[in-house]
């Protein structure tokens, strides 16, 4: 082949090169995007230009033929074909973004108010304002010493709170890790979620053998919380597949909650692969909060936000201020009418703003302006616009806040004081539901090896050993139900 051919070849297979500026739509980013490496040239032709040969009977080539020039056979159901070489990157020249009140609260001029009732809408505002109370004293108790890890989600309240109030008792519910307010707003008490952050004896779910924040609450269809980013898609795409098939639990509707870093994740490609073509009814409702860490949604991806991947896998998809209450309240609601009806997946995205530090462990001052911080958390503030929402309605009051804050603020404190004070589950908890055993089946001797290791280590330096003496007092037992020695436990 000549080189002027090997390069018109090219051309088809990679695109126009770097140096001319494509004719269509394209997004901006702040950093030019690498060179492309061009891909290898394909074997369509041999070094004469000679065309490969293709095998089979003349019938047999007719039949395969026919079968590839259906728009079908070639991945799609309804393009078309063109003799224009178009090219794009976006599937609307941008997607825009669904609001009901603006930053001030006032509703938009032609939006329409979703059906929501005084007690509903004081619901939400209790929960959009206990929240950060809560943030602020787990926050400030881990920078004591006190617990060993904390996550806030101060300014995505609407955002959260706007989608849990969206779900029916019976949904299932997959968070992310940044979603305590969602539970919260599904009935979880604040000595359940105390009680998870503290690992004390009332942590039911997780039993103290996980990080706080990582709740798990199956009573409330809260499935629990696993940090490596997006593994809750895949499960929830099973989830909503199980759903679909399940005839008692038709009406039912899982959601999941997941960041935009995490979409960069492969969970998330293969998790809507799979709800787009099993079906079962799904909202994937991401949290656009404009950062993944210190990793900015400018380096995340050069596409058109999360949303422009939903039509890749033929999900509905809406992209809504997450930071108005009421438009996320009337988005999923409608997410979830056309989730359950069509037994399909529906892709939200919610555009909103990480106020906090991303968690205990970081330092956001590191990487982005404060003064951005406090414009955000004064000018786009979602409780704020909710609240004045309230107040034109005539529902709320400064007297109603001033009660509503006070409150909150005590609840929070006795739930804390509460919990710290409890002890710590039985030691040998650490060693169950590490595997799944049945009925009838042994733990694994492994497992039994490092308990009855443990408790020699107890019964050896348990009360001679400073440390370990003052530890044991902390838990249910002091580590007596360990110290049977053969592993098997008490
Ligand atoms: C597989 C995996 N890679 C990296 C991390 C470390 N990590 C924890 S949170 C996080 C950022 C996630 O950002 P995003 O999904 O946008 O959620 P946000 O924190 O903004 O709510 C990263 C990189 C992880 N937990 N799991
Ligand atoms: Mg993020």
């Amino acid at each position: 082949m000549r080189v002027d051919e090997k390069l018109t070849l090219l051309l088809q297979i990679t695109g126009p090169p770097p140096n001319v500026p494509p004719k269509h739509h394209t997004t901006t980013t702040s950093t030019p995007l690498p060179t492309p490496t061009p891909l290898p040239i394909f074997p369509t032709a041999d070094e004469k230009g000679r065309p490969l040969y293709v095998s089979g009977s003349q019938a047999e080539r007719m039949a395969r033929a026919g079968r590839m020039s259906s728009p079908l056979r070639r991945g799609t159901h309804e393009s078309w074909w063109s003799s224009e070489m178009g090219w794009f990157n976006a599937v609307a020249k941008t997607i825009p973004t669904y609001r009901v009140l603006d930053e001030e609260g006032h509703l938009v001029r032609g939006s329409q108010t979703p059906e929501i009732s005084q007690d509903e809408a004081l619901a939400m505002y209790r929960t959009m304002t206990l929240i950060p109370i809560v943030d602020n004293v787990l926050y400030q108790s881990q920078r004591q010493g006190r617990i060993s890890f904390y996550m806030q989600c101060a300014g995505e309240e609407a955002a959260i709170v706007g989608s849990s109030a969206a779900m029916l008792a019976g949904d299932e519910m997959f968070g992310q890790y940044r979603e305590s307010a969602a539970l919260i707003h599904r009935g979880f008490t604040l000595d359940s979620l105390m009680a998870q952050c503290f690992g004390n004896v009332e942590d039911k779910g997780t039993k103290g053998r996980m990080m706080p924040v990582h709740y798990s609450a199956p009573e409330l269809g809260f499935h629990t919380i696993t940090s490596p980013l997006a593994t809750q898609m895949p499960q929830a795409a099973g989830a909503a597949y199980a759903l679909k098939l399940d005839e008692e639990r038709q009406g039912d509707c899982v959601i999941c909650y997941f960041g935009d870093g995490a979409a960069s994740e492969g969970d998330f490609h293969a998790a809507l692969g799979m709800n787009s073509v099993l079906g079962g009814p799904c909202i994937w409702f991401c949290r656009n909060n404009g950062f993944a860490i210190s990793t900015p949604i400018i380096d995340q991806y050069a596409g058109d936000g999360i949303a422009s991947r939903g039509p890749a896998y033929g999900l509905d998809t809406i992209r809504v201020d997450g930071n108005d209450a009421l438009a996320v309240l009337s988005a999923v609601r409608e997410a979830r009418r056309r989730a359950v009806e069509g037994k399909k997946g529906v892709l939200v995205e919610a555009m909103t703003y990480r106020v906090g530090h991303h968690s205990t462990s970081d330092d956001s001052s590191m990487y982005r302006p404060i003064e951005e911080v406090k414009e955000w958390s004064v000018v786009d503030n979602p409780i704020h616009r909710f609240r004045a929402f309230l107040a034109s309605k005539k529902w709320w009051s400064e007297e109603d806040e001033k009660k509503l804050l006070a409150k909150n603020k005590s609840d929070v404190m006795r739930a804390f004081g509460r919990a710290e004070k409890l002890p710590k589950p039985k030691l040998g908890e650490m060693f169950n539901d590490v595997w799944g055993v049945g009925k009838g089946e042994e733990v694994p001797g492994v497992i039994m090896e490092q308990r009855a290791e443990l408790g020699r280590l107890l019964k050896k330096y348990g009360d001679v050993w400073e440390p370990w003496r003052r530890e044991r007092k902390r838990f249910v037992e002091e580590g007596e139900d360990v110290m049977d020695c053969d592993g098997r436990g008490s």
